[in-house]
């Protein structure tokens, strides 16, 4: 029964590992509470930093979240931004993920778009009339300081822009993370093998 619990707690924090998780705060912009069917412009929300011209946040208005009740647009009643800095270390390997789609109601591409950069990486979305949520996923290599993700209204700054939803980062594993979790298993294994025996 020893062995168990020892490989059990050798185990558990390997186990924890293998799940990813979101370093960012707030990935989802579930944290400010909208009714149901209707928007809020905020100037602060959890996590994030937001810039001079607000975001908006929308329970099922306009489209409907990606994940939760709550998704946003930065074309709130002119083009902004918000941002979000995360500690990394030198050479890991980051996921970075988002869904995006335009609005029912949009205005046409040249209204769309939505830019993100993280490092030395940045890229542009939704600039068409799609209203279909997609996902974007990329991968980026920590500096080992801070680094700061950033996502901004492209379109014409006309109050309708591009919906942003489920922004996630995650660390991938290193291969030697990846062995230790194997070796774990494998250890727990044995263990409860001749526990059976
Ligand atoms: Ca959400
Ligand atoms: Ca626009």
């Amino acid at each position: 029964m020893k062995r168990l619990i020892a490989a059990a707690l050798f185990a558990a924090p390997l186990f924890a590992m293998a799940a990813p998780v979101n370093l960012l705060t707030n990935g989802s912009f579930e944290s400010t509470v909208v009714g149901s069917g209707s928007y809020t412009i905020v100037n602060s929300t959890a996590g994030w930093t937001v810039g001079p011209n607000g975001l908006e946040i929308r329970n099922n208005v306009a489209g409907s979240a990606f994940d939760g009740v709550n998704f946003v647009e930065l074309d709130t009643t002119a083009n902004s931004w918000i941002s979000q800095t995360l500690n990394t270390v030198f050479g890991a390997t980051y996921t970075m993920s988002f869904a995006y789609a335009n609005r029912p109601d949009q205005l046409g591409a040249a209204s769309n778009g939505l830019s993100w950069s993280i490092g030395s990486l940045s890229g542009l979305v939704g600039n068409n009339t799609n209203t279909t949520w997609q996902t974007f996923t990329t991968t980026f290599t920590g500096t080992g300081s801070p680094m700061t993700l950033k996502f901004a209204a492209a379109g014409i700054s006309d109050s309708y822009g591009t919906s942003l939803d489920k922004v996630s980062v995650t660390a991938v594993p290193e291969p030697e993370s990846l062995a230790l979790l194997l070796a774990g298993l494998g250890a727990m294994g044995v263990v409860l093998r001749r526990r059976k025996a």
